[in-house]
């Protein structure tokens, strides 16, 4: 136990938890989840509980640690614990899977075994900390069986759940041999969000379908025993701070695009975490339709593509690596020139306010992911832009976002043609267009912005009586 008590501003505290505590006192977290709720569980305070990132045999006791208004405590994991889980589990079988990559799915009953572990060692470990009327909101795909762990242990808090990623169809699934075991956990929350109405509805129909869920009262669902509420609660980012940040100078980026203005060249730019959902290949490969089907644009446009390595042990992200090494190659080896690089692929981690500085610095965001939760880096894209001469997004049909940024070029990022067309129709928008679209964009993305999400998920949480929640 502690004495720290994790205040909250208002409302009954919050304790949050997620596979990985963002480190709070940095501002340059790679990742949609850390970058998403740290803003947000710095202003409102509460409880942050997760794994610290450290492997130790012995993992001993949580670490507590107070920053700001936020109580923080992590726990390390076994190296065998980590390998089953993390490695296993929850990036060789659900990340494939719920971005519709059956192909990658590597399932193995140790994994299954190690990730209920885990989630039964989380369950024990934030167990002593709770305290009857916090509420409860948990992180992502990680922790899908933690709800179930903490009610089994006499937990009767509200708690929540939020999936950052997409939620895939009933029939695919159904390809996981423990499918019907998983869904059956989340049943166990009070609150189920998702990012995108699209997967929300794929949600209900396995809930009726493979589960025989029914409609309750207040469009509430019931299956096996249990009465819970999923909804849509698309998240958003710091629109004000991101686009303050991006108006800050930048030196080092201010000298960059004055060269490429000096040189009438325009950037193009991408900046992704090293995933094979992210549609790299595709991306480069459209890229490179572009410089072969328009020869007048040579020297005219350059790709800065930003992609630090994650997940490195498992195996499908080492090969996507090795293939854009292969890609960004071939396409400089074929059409460079001596004062001309066309894709600059940069594999580091670059602090927020240069990330800022840069995407205002360009003329295009091209964001083209084969499935992906929502994608923050699109909005954070619009965010930086100036409305004096806004850039231009090509986003794909596939991203969350696209949902609600209709003014974007939306593109097929299995379709290297369109790619093309539209990088080139973003190229030469006339500035009246680029302004319609940009400030229509931006409107939507402050008014869904990341205070905003936390605020709708949380009264939606807090919404329900605690004699609900227990029911
Ligand atoms: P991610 O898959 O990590 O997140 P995304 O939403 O794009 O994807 O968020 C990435 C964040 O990391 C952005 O804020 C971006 O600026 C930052 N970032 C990426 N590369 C960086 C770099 N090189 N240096 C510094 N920062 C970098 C998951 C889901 C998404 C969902 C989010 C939030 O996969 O679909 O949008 O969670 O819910």
């Amino acid at each position: 136990m502690t004495d720290f008590e994790g205040t909250a501003t208002n409302g009954p505290r919050l304790v949050v938890i997620s596979n990985r505590v963002a480190d709070l006192r940095k501002t340059t977290q790679t990742g949609g989840l850390a970058v998403g709720l740290a803003d947000a569980v710095k202003e409102r305070g509460g409880v942050w509980f997760g794994w610290s990132g450290r492997k130790l045999k012995e993992p001993g006791q949580p670490k507590v640690d107070r920053i700001g208004k936020v109580m923080q405590i992590s726990v390390a994991l076994r190296p065998e614990d980590y390998a089953a889980y993390y490695i296993g589990y929850a990036n060789s079988v659900l990340w494939p899977l719920f971005h519709y990559r059956l192909d990658l799915v590597d399932f193995r009953q140790p994994f299954h075994d190690g990730y209920r572990r885990v989630n039964e060692k989380f369950a024990e470990t934030i167990l002593p900390f709770l305290k009857p009327d916090d509420i409860i909101w948990v992180h992502d795909y990680h922790l899908i069986p933690l709800a179930a762990e903490l009610r089994r242990r006499g937990c009767r808090q509200r708690i929540g759940f939020f999936l950052h990623i997409p939620f895939p169809p009933p029939d695919l699934l159904a390809a996981a041999p423990d499918h019907d075991w998983l869904v059956g956990c989340l049943f166990e929350y009070d609150l189920i969000g998702f990012q995108t109405e699209a997967d929300l509805g794929n949600f209900r129909r396995y809930a009726k379908e493979q589960a025989g869920a029914m409609v309750g009262k207040d469009s509430s669902l019931e299956a096996a025993g249990h009465s819970f509420r999923a909804g849509a609660f698309p998240i958003g980012i710091d629109v004000d701070h991101f686009a303050e940040m991006a108006s800050r100078a930048s030196e080092e980026v201010a000298i960059d695009e004055l060269r490429r203005k000096v040189l009438g060249r325009r950037q193009i730019i991408g900046v992704d975490r090293l995933d094979y959902s992210k549609g790299l290949p595709d991306r480069f490969k459209a890229f490179g339709r572009l410089l072969e089907q328009h020869p007048e644009i040579h020297k005219k446009v350059t790709l800065l593509q930003i992609a630090p390595s994650s997940r490195q042990e498992v195996q499908s992200y080492a090969d996507i690596k090795e293939e854009l090494a292969g890609l960004s190659g071939s396409i400089n080896g074929r059409f460079a020139d001596f004062n001309w690089t066309p894709i600059r692929y940069i594999q580091r981690n670059v602090p927020r306010e240069k990330l800022a500085a840069l995407f205002r610095a360009s003329q295009v965001g091209f964001v083209t992911p084969l499935r992906d939760g929502m994608n923050l880096v699109a909005k954070e894209f619009v965010a930086a832009q100036d409305i004096n001469d806004p850039g231009v997004l090509v986003l794909s049909q596939f991203a969350g976002a696209a949902e609600e940024m209709a003014e974007a070029l939306i593109v097929n990022p299995y379709d290297i043609d369109d790619m093309a067309e539209n990088l080139f129709r973003a190229l030469q928008m006339p500035l009246k267009e680029r302004q319609r679209r940009q400030k229509a964009l931006i409107a939507r993305i402050r008014k869904q912005d990341a205070r905003a999400w936390l605020g709708s998920f949380l009264s939606a949480l807090e919404g329900l009586r605690v004699t609900d929640a227990a029911a």
